[in-house]
């Protein structure tokens, strides 16, 4: 019997992504570059659930691609990069017109334009498809964002809603419960075409970047809890688990309050109090950032939450220089429960900044990249399955839905009220840190965002008089119409021109 679609590179994701497909009652041929992970692979499977006998291994690309239906459908997840392009070119000499590659990686969005574009003057139709949700994702429900023509995508369709979480089509909650070969029936699929070329990996690589803050920004909530009121690890957790059954409900912020109450297998107390404080980071953060400096997008929260990646992995360097630099003694407040209000409103109204820009990144990338995206629909795909799943993106679908042109999800009603109404405990937990210094630049950052954004005034007339001054660069008036461009042959320095 023939497969329907293929699957190249059995690391975890490939296993759980290939697991996944079988369950749905399609037949997967997969390949391995190094045979011995296949075959493993074949042997676990055979072990398992009668469905994975829908898994069939081959250990020769020309079997592989041979054994597969027409047009042949063929997922990559192979190590993001130029592993992609050996892997392509490995294939390119077993396929026919009008086979579709799929490349379910981490890709630069740059790099599937381009592969994209290459494959189709050969005839090859190329899906970049973010995937997003890590392991269990992958198993039972990823959320997935695919781009590539229409017709590709068509072909496609099928299995990659089939296989993507489902969630509830009216509320939009998650539908939990997926089992090996028990996988979830009905709902909203989590996966619907983004756009042309590049667009899904885009689209996926700002979902990091949203997911770097939104992990920063519980952080900070929970750094502040420990040090501004002297709370142990599980009484936290037990705050983060009381927030997760309100609009902050998240995947991030339950595993959060798992996390904190986990204890230490080792036996001194909590496990987060051994945990080393040094994070590592892959690069789609950092991409997401890079790509909001080139476009011109004010994501300054988002390069924050990269930034602090950056400052923690200084740890050598920061023990060092907390020997040396002095900052002010941390005290300790005593109303716990209106500073743990006060610490939820700044969680909340900076997560919404966090999303306010990476939307706004994304307006700014379908003008320079020529795509035209549904940003509801964007947010929908991102309910279930994926790593940022929260119930506070069903508001981005309804503030979209209400106003598919909305400039800034600040702007909607509901987010323009939730920020109004947590603005004021927003601030004094930032006033509170800067006060204590207690580093809190995710928080600070989204304020500093909001208070730019809201301002119809801002000091960027001085800085035109500066540009003006030392570069000629000219100035517009606020007193004449835009585009004329003004300039004044300013004197010496030292001596302003008093009177003219
Ligand atoms: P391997 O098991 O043979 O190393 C994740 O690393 C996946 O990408 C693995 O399946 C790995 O195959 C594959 N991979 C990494 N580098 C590769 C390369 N240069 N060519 C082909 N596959 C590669």
């Amino acid at each position: 019997k023939n497969a329907d679609i293929g699957l190249v590179g059995l690391a975890v994701m490939g296993q759980n992504l290939a697991l996944n497909i079988a369950d749905h009652g399609y037949t997967i041929a997969v390949y391995n570059r190094d045979p011995k992970k296949m075959v493993n692979f074949i042997e676990d499977c055979k072990k398992n659930e009668p469905s994975h006998a829908n898994v069939v291994g081959h250990a020769d690309l020309a079997s592989f691609v041979l054994s597969i239906k027409r047009p042949r459908k063929i997922i990559l997840l192979v190590k993001a990069g130029s592993a992609t392009d050996v892997t392509i070119n490995a294939l390119l000499p077993f396929l026919e017109q009008g086979d579709i590659i799929i490349d379910g990686g981490n890709a630069l969005w740059t790099d599937t334009i381009r592969r994209e574009k290459e494959l189709a003057a050969k005839g090859i139709d190329f899906i970049g498809s973010g995937v997003s949700g890590g392991e269990t994702g992958a198993r039972f429900g990823p959320s997935l964002m695919p781009s590539g023509t229409r017709k590709a995508w068509a072909s496609l369709e099928p299995i990659w809603r089939d296989i993507a979480a489902k969630v509830d089509p009216v509320t939009g909650e998650p539908l939990e419960g997926g089992k090996p070969g028990k996988p979830v029936e009905g709902g909203f699929s989590c996966a619907e075409y983004i756009g042309p070329d590049g667009a899904g990996h885009y689209v996926k690589m700002v979902h990091n970047g949203i997911e770097y803050i939104d992990m920063q920004l519980i952080c900070e909530a929970y750094w502040l809890m420990k040090n501004l009121l002297g709370m142990q690890a599980d009484e936290i957790g037990k705050v983060f688990a009381e927030w997760n059954k309100g609009e902050l409900s998240s995947f991030l912020i339950e595993i959060t309050a798992d996390i904190l109450q986990q204890k230490d297998p080792m036996g001194k107390g909590f496990l987060v109090d051994q945990i080393l404080d040094t994070a590592g980071q892959k690069g789609t953060g950092q991409w997401t950032a890079a790509n909001a400096l080139e476009l011109g997008a004010p994501a300054n929260a988002i390069a924050a939450a990269v930034y602090a990646r950056a400052l923690s992995s200084l740890k050598e360097e920061r023990v060092e220089a907390s020997k040396i630099l002095k900052g002010p003694a941390i005290k300790v407040e005593s109303d716990k429960k209106a500073i743990i209000e006060a610490i939820k409103n700044a969680l909340y109204c900076s997560k919404i900044c966090a999303y306010a820009q990476g939307f706004q990144l994304i307006d700014k990338a379908q003008v320079a990249y020529n795509w035209k995206l549904n940003f509801g629909e964007i947010a929908q795909i991102w309910r279930g399955g994926c790593i940022i799943r929260a119930r506070f993106l069903q508001k981005i679908t309804d503030a979209y839905a209400l106003n598919s042109r909305l400039k800034n999800l600040m702007l909607d009603p509901y987010f323009t009220n939730a920020m109004n109404e947590g603005q004021a405990g927003w601030r004094k937990v930032i006033a509170l840190a800067v006060t204590n210094g207690i580093p809190a630049q995710g928080f600070a950052s989204a304020m500093a965002y909001y208070d730019g954004y809201r301002s119809a005034d801002l000091p960027a007339n001085l800085l035109q008089g500066q540009r003006d001054y030392f570069g000629a660069h000219t100035y517009e008036r606020k007193d004449q119409p835009r585009d004329q461009f003004y300039h004044l042959d300013w004197p010496e320095a030292g001596r302003p021109q008093l009177e003219v």
